[in-house]
């Protein structure tokens, strides 16, 4: 999707020459872009934001994206959102030596736009198992003095009020566990199509690695460290591994702050031993 030009106010991304990529290093379709960059070798000039400290908010960021969210891909001056429509992009305008990561056949094809459609319908699941599991809620929770600054950003935007409808709810209550085992669900649906799927093919479409790789491996990779049992996928968890062995698959997928990544270990004990893990909460359902 491309921002129309009169509705980018922050007009120095017009001057941009060749490929500009705003992101944060911690976010899942971020980190969907990036990997496709890396593994089709595409050169591009990275602009990395922090999600956490609120940049995607400042007059600034709007500029670029209203609906204030990574990644935002800037192409000669051009301002293209939304990570799916992104790797088709790429994939299909930007010549590099690698092979297409979009299937020819057109009922592949469709299957792929599909799956991706399915994985960005799980965002806000995704979101849930990501912020419920992985760290302390007052490391990732949004103040109120925030969610009333975005709420009047955003006011036109209606997934921007659903999302502040989604932070002041985690906010007052955290994750309930019935919201737990219903994201985790929602996830364990798709997981299952996925397993059908490597049943008669290497990759997700066949014998190539495809944008269906790079996207589900982004998911797999945060409900595993939220404590999701991808094990019990056995194919999938094959899968995981083997892609995860790929350094833009493991690189692109770390952490930005390494104090994070032993915050999370501790926390993860923590809840093992206070017996509310993911996992706990599924085995009760
Ligand atoms: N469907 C969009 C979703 C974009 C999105 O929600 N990005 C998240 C990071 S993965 C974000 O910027 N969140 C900021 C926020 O919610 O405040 C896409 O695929 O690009």
């Amino acid at each position: 999707m491309i921002i129309p030009d009169e509705q980018v106010t922050t007009t120095e991304v017009q001057s941009w020459k060749g490929l500009h990529l705003i992101h944060f290093q911690s976010s899942s379709c971020s980190q969907k872009v990036r990997i496709l960059l890396r593994e089709k070798g595409i050169d591009y000039t990275g602009h990395p934001i922090d999600l956490g400290a609120e940049e995607h908010v400042s007059p600034w960021f709007l500029g670029i994206n209203p609906r204030g969210v990574v990644p935002i891909l800037v192409h000669d001056g051009v301002v293209h959102v939304e990570s799916n429509d992104i790797l088709e992009y790429l994939d299909s305008e930007i010549p590099s030596g690698e092979q297409s990561f979009f299937p020819a056949d057109q009922a592949e094809r469709r299957f792929v736009v599909e799956n991706l459609e399915l994985e960005d319908s799980l965002h806000m699941d995704l979101r849930t198992l990501t912020m419920g599991f992985i760290f302390p809620r007052r490391f990732v929770e949004k103040s109120e003095k925030i969610l009333e600054r975005w709420e009047n950003e955003g006011a036109s935007n209606p997934k921007r009020a659903l999302e502040v409808k989604w932070w002041r709810d985690f906010a007052r209550e955290g994750v309930r566990p019935e919201r737990a085992r219903a994201s985790a669900e929602a996830h364990r649906k798709a997981f299952t199509i996925l397993e059908e799927r490597l049943e008669s093919s290497e990759w997700l479409i066949g014998k190539r690695i495809s944008v269906l790789d790079i996207a589900w491996f982004i998911t797999t990779t945060r409900v595993q460290n939220a404590g999701y049992p991808l094990s019990d996928h056995s194919r999938l968890f094959a899968w995981h591994q083997e892609l995860a062995q790929r350094p833009a698959f493991r690189e692109e997928t770390q952490d930005a702050f390494p104090i994070r990544s032993l915050i999370a270990p501790a926390y993860r004990i923590f809840r093992r031993i206070q017996g509310t893990t993911l996992a706990d909460m599924i085995a009760v359902s």
